[in-house]
């Protein structure tokens, strides 16, 4: 497969300015008919003209006005491409595609009767012949044409400006886009649907259409997906002054998609998991999923339509931005400083769990990326989730009106074109007057920092000396990094767990948290006018994607956990505690020694579980452990199966000792009434709930009921899983007293919600990540007249639950687990190269497992890599595992 560099970026040969097109939409030939204009671009290098095109075949070719003979132009696999064309070019271009056929889910496909398009990354040309690449931007017109029994809604980007009846009981829509778009943002959706709709007045007073469209049947699962939006609109309105730039903003639910949701430009194309819920159906994360997706393809409206990518390695100046965006929207729409917390932490949970192992693994890769073979592999957490920390990064150095300018400039810089993260970091800078040169490593070195901090404190001279020194792992292709340019928030605490203000030396300003600029390898910040012994809090707010290693004694843990003002250094201090712990029980399991936990930590938790002052959603994080993933991560060799017992240890000893204070919060967490999503009650619901699971590691018969009457009694999703959780996930479900009670409720829960895809796909994820179901059982599960390897949702719901979040059993001694999964990737490779590239990132850790499983590993790894028609997505994964 061929390798494509950053470096090699060259202008497109020829802008387009015009693109119609008309599509006669049948599931086995769609008819495409093109008409693009175009004028050569001087400036390129480019001197030929070349377009894209994938598994469609070209009917016919014309270039103005006159029949292209074959010998005209030179056609593969992949281009089109015309030598000596004139510097204006009319293109006209007559494609068939068989969109029944398409199970990949990019470009035209068929789902449930209904079309959809992908087009992001490179989805367009196969749709038609096009020089499919962000940078060329264009303005489209288009004619849809179809059946109008079969396809009553017909739907693309933009204005509807015409719409009528044909012949033979067709019907047809004209639409037509005001604004220039890359052809990435291309989209149209056919089909049965129905919609809700409300006219929404913007702060100028210019009234909108908002349209969210689902099939039958689903129309009492849309309120809150609209709510989410007309917030997101508000929302960019008055924290960035964005307006909504259409008259016409639709969102269409789709249940065969690859991944979230997609923003093509005002048809945003979703996957049902982000638009469908109700109180029945939906979880209070399910809820609060579909605002932050809502919110995130809302946002890109301006951050990736109006200011978008110049090649695909800028990927992060678009999704990195706007994840940010969508976290400060969750996060400022919860109304309250703990509640922003809350959502701060859950972030950067995310952000450790799966991308510090990206960035540490064989897939390793800067935010802005160098190169890539496949560039769907390249829509990763690092892009994403560092990107939106990178991000988050301006907004601590500059401050929110320091940022804010920063946004204006790159707007007012860069409407309407298509952009580099240089760009955008050179506003940032411009803005404020700053120098962020070095700030660029951040795109360009892939790896997370390290930051040892060191301590020192002259009760004399009243200094306290913070010693800062940065290092950042080797990763592929990069041996050596220079340092980078790290804001770390810190603050002090006395010995009365008050912040005491800080002033740096040499400076006047007066604050309880200073923001300290790390830019060399190794640097020392003095604190003066300190008269009191303090503990320092580090990293506040997660100021910096980096891991920092400090040498805190456990009674200084406790005491930031009893203490700090800033709620992620106290949760953090928390998960030091739990971590530490964790470690030296997974080498007491591996040396058979005697398990025990100390009561300083049993403590320290018992008082923040029965903490009223503290927000029962913090709480509730606080009580959660690092997952098996996390506490694998830390080890220079994971080994799952002592890792769960461990951490199951942990678990049982504290339901074991807590169980008095577990009970009480169960009991002042209720929240009887009408269910409502809101951050407040989804937070004591997480609390109650979180305490259940702990109830029953210690069971007695009664705990056990109280599960049991809290799955039959509940009147909201959010409760009636986590209690089928807690009956399925805790260690005593192995007890075979319980099995017959466990195998009643999963009947029952399928039975009641047979008809809820959504549903079922949880049913599936519960059973596929139990400890107690191993690799014969998802193979049963696969047997299923349920599932189904061809929707990435039930594949997602099964297999890659089982392979990711199950990790003492997908481990198996025999490799069973390995096998599964070489035949899950060859069988999804078939169907959908790009999810069946997502599954192969399951293996990526595998020099981290033990020597026997590594053999075992490898030679699961090396099965998919000699597989025939292996495509370029699995392939890149695969060999890069390997190397
Ligand atoms: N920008 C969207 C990316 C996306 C995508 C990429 C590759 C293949 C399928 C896809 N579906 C959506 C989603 C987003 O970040 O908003
Ligand atoms: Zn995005």
């Amino acid at each position: 497969p061929v390798t494509i560099y950053r470096k090699d970026y060259v202008a497109p040969g020829f802008w387009v300015d015009t693109v119609e097109m008309g599509f006669d939409l049948h599931p086995q030939r769609t008819h495409v008919a093109t008409r693009i204009t175009m004028r050569r671009n001087h400036d390129s290098a480019e001197k030929d003209l070349v377009l894209f095109g994938e598994d469609i075949k070209l009917l016919q070719l014309r270039m103005n006005g006159v029949n292209l003979k074959k010998s005209a132009y030179s056609l593969n696999k992949e281009r089109l491409v015309i030598s000596n064309a004139p510097d204006q070019v009319t293109l006209e271009i007559e494609t068939a595609i068989a969109a029944d056929k398409n199970t990949t889910m990019s470009g035209l496909y068929v789902s449930n009767g209904n079309f959809f398009t992908q087009c992001e990354a490179e989805g367009f040309r196969k749709i038609t012949y096009f020089p499919d690449r962000p940078d060329v931007m264009a303005s489209y017109t288009v004619m849809l044409r179809g059946d109008k029994k079969l396809y009553p809604v017909l739907l693309s980007n933009g204005n509807l400006i015409e719409q009528g009846d044909l012949d033979d009981g067709r019907h047809y829509a004209k639409w037509e886009d005001p604004f220039k778009k890359p052809s990435y943002l291309f989209a149209l959706v056919a089909g049965k649907l129905v919609c809700q709709e409300e006219k929404y007045k913007l702060k100028s007073g210019r009234q909108v259409l908002l349209q969210v469209w689902v099939e039958e049947g689903n129309l009492d699962k849309t309120q809150h997906a609209m709510d989410s939006l007309k917030n997101s609109i508000r929302w960019d309105e008055e924290r960035f002054g964005l307006e909504l730039d259409l008259d016409r903003f639709m969102i269409v639910a789709t249940s065969d998609f690859n991944m979230g949701a997609m923003e093509n430009k005002g048809l945003n194309i979703f996957n049902t998991k982000y638009v469908l819920a109700n109180s029945r159906v939906a979880t209070d994360t399910d809820y609060a999923g579909i605002e932050s997706v809502v919110g995130h393809e809302y946002f890109h409206n301006w951050t990736g339509n109006r200011v978008t990518c110049r090649d695909w390695f800028q990927l992060s100046l678009k999704e990195g931005l706007t994840v940010f965006r969508d976290q400060e929207f969750s996060g400022d729409l919860v109304g309250n400083e703990t509640g922003r917390a809350v959502k701060r932490i859950e972030d950067v949970r995310v952000l450790r769990q799966l991308q510090f192992p990206e960035d540490a693994g064989p897939m390793a890769h800067p935010v802005r990326p160098d190169s890539f073979v496949e560039i769907n592999n390249f829509y990763t957490v690092t892009v994403y989730e560092k990107g939106s920390e990178v991000v988050r990064m301006y907004y601590t150095l500059l401050g929110h009106e320091g940022f804010r300018k920063g946004m204006d400039l790159y707007f007012q810089r860069h409407d309407g074109h298509a952009v580099t993260c240089d760009d955008f970091r050179t506003a940032m800078a411009d803005a404020n007057g700053r120098d962020l040169k070095q700030f660029e490593r951040w795109y360009s070195q892939a790896g997370t920092p390290h930051v040892k901090a060191h301590a020192s404190y002259d009760a004399n001279a009243k200094t306290y000396t913070l010693n800062l020194s940065q290092s950042c792992p080797k990763t592929a292709g990069q041996a050596k990094k220079l340092p980078f340019h790290i804001p770390v928030a810190v603050g002090l605490i006395d010995a009365e767990g008050n912040d005491i203000p800080l002033q740096l030396q040499g400076e006047s300003a007066i604050a309880t948290t200073k923001i300290l600029e790390l830019k060399e390898a190794q640097q020392s910040f003095v604190f003066i006018n300190i008269d009191r012994e303090v503990t320092p809090s580090i990293l506040r707010n997660f100021s910096a994607p980096v891991i920092l290693e400090y040498d805190y004694s456990d009674e200084q843990l406790a005491h930031l956990l009893a203490h700090d003002s800033d709620p992620f250094c106290r949760w953090e201090a928390g998960q030091r505690l739990a971590m530490r712990r964790s470690l030296n029980l997974v080498s007491a399991v591996q040396k058979g020694e005697a398990l025990s936990l100390d009561d300083l930590f049993i403590q320290a938790l018992r008082k923040t579980l029965n903490d009223q002052h503290l927000d029962p959603a913090f709480r509730e994080l606080v009580l959660t452990l690092p997952s098996e993933v996390m506490i694998a991560e830390e080890m220079a060799i994971a080994d799952p199966h002592s890792i769960h017992t461990a951490r199951q240890f942990v678990r049982t000893t504290l339901a074991q000792h807590l169980k008095a204070d577990l009970l009480q919060a169960y009991q002042d967490n209720l929240t009887p009434g009408k269910y409502s999503p809101d951050a407040q009650s989804a937070g004591k619901r997480a609390l109650k709930n979180c305490a259940l699971a702990y109830l029953v590691e210690w069971p007695d018969a009664a705990t056990y009921a109280l599960a049991h009457t809290q799955y039959q009694e509940a009147e909201n999703m959010t409760d009636r899983i986590a209690a089928l959780s807690a009956m399925l996930h805790c260690s005593s479900a192995l007890d075979k007293a319980h099995s017959k009670t466990r195998k009643q409720v999963l009947a029952h829960f399928y039975k009641e919600f047979e008809s809820e895809a959504l549903v079922i796909d949880k049913w599936f994820t519960l059973q596929a990540t139990a400890p107690t179901t191993d690799v014969e059982q998802v193979r049963a599960l696969m047997q299923h007249k349920a599932f189904s390897m061809s929707n990435p949702n039930r594949a997602r719901s099964l297999i890659f639950a089982f392979c990711n979040a199950n990790p003492a059993r997908f481990h198996a001694a025999d490799g069973s687990g390995y096998a599964l999964w070489s035949e899950c990737v060859i069988a999804l490779n078939k169907l959908n190269p790009q999810v069946a590239a997502r599954l192969s990132r399951s293996m990526d850790r595998w020099t981290k497992y033990p020597k026997a499983n590594q053999a075992l590993m490898k030679a699961a790894l090396q099965k998919v890599a000699a597989t025939k028609k292996l495509s370029k997505d699995v392939l890149e994964v695969v060999t890069k595992a390997l190397a």
